[in-house]
């Protein structure tokens, strides 16, 4: 299988996350494209041009962060990332939209912020380092839930992939006054599918 990434994307990183949490490095082949470029050639590929992008064994593509990482999950028939069952799988599902809330904002702001000086809009930058802060804030109040805790699941890693996009964002200066979601990062980020798959820092 092919999985397409930008070494830069958040979303792309949660799937190679689950690729090396799963023990795939030897079936996925991890293969660079080239987005948001006039006539890049990955276009033929996967014509929305967006990254991540599974194509299987069988030539189908997926799109999706969620969707590829559940795909590549039930591969061995043994998924870890199912939501609980019962009345625990809503308490997953919400830390999940909230981490997952957080995380598409800061991809806008980064968009925003990656275009040229004199394209990029005041207003649309302000909004998102606005909503990047009032979801630091409530993650700090969040992080100490034992979901959060507990064995690893989408809402972690979706949450840390959001938090570790300031490598991209030096405007996101989500760690001062927020010790506990702090420590909850440095934690989760020496994990060795984390330390792989961080983003580099801006040149
Ligand atoms: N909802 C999608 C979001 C994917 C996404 O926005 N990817 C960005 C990179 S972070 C992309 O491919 N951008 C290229 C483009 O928009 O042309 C997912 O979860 O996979």
């Amino acid at each position: 299988m092919k999985l397409y990434v930008t070494v830069s994307s958040p979303y792309a990183r949660m799937v190679r996350i689950v690729v090396r949490e799963k023990g795939l490095e030897r079936r996925v082949e991890i293969c660079a494209a080239q987005t948001r470029l006039p006539n890049s050639p990955y276009y033929a590929i996967n014509p929305s041009g967006r990254v991540p992008y599974l194509v299987r064994d069988d030539g189908v593509g997926l799109e999706e962060s969620t969707l590829i990482c559940a795909y590549l999950d039930h591969l061995d028939g043994n998924p870890v990332f199912d939501l609980p069952v019962g009345d625990t799988a809503w308490e997953a599902r919400r830390l999940e939209a909230l981490a997952r809330s957080m995380l598409d904002g800061l991809a806008v702001w980064g968009r925003e912020r990656a275009r040229p000086a004199n394209e990029r809009s005041p207003t649309i930058l302000e909004h998102e380092a606005n909503r990047g802060a009032r979801m630091a804030d409530l993650w700090e109040a969040e992080i100490a839930h034992p979901m959060m805790r507990g064995r690893l699941n989408l809402a972690q890693i979706t949450l840390a992939c959001a938090l570790g996009f300031d490598a991209r964002i030096p405007d996101l200066r989500w760690r001062p006054g927020h010790p506990k979601l702090r420590e909850w990062f440095d934690l989760i980020s020496a994990r060795p599918s984390f330390a792989a798959t961080a983003p580099p820092g801006l040149a």
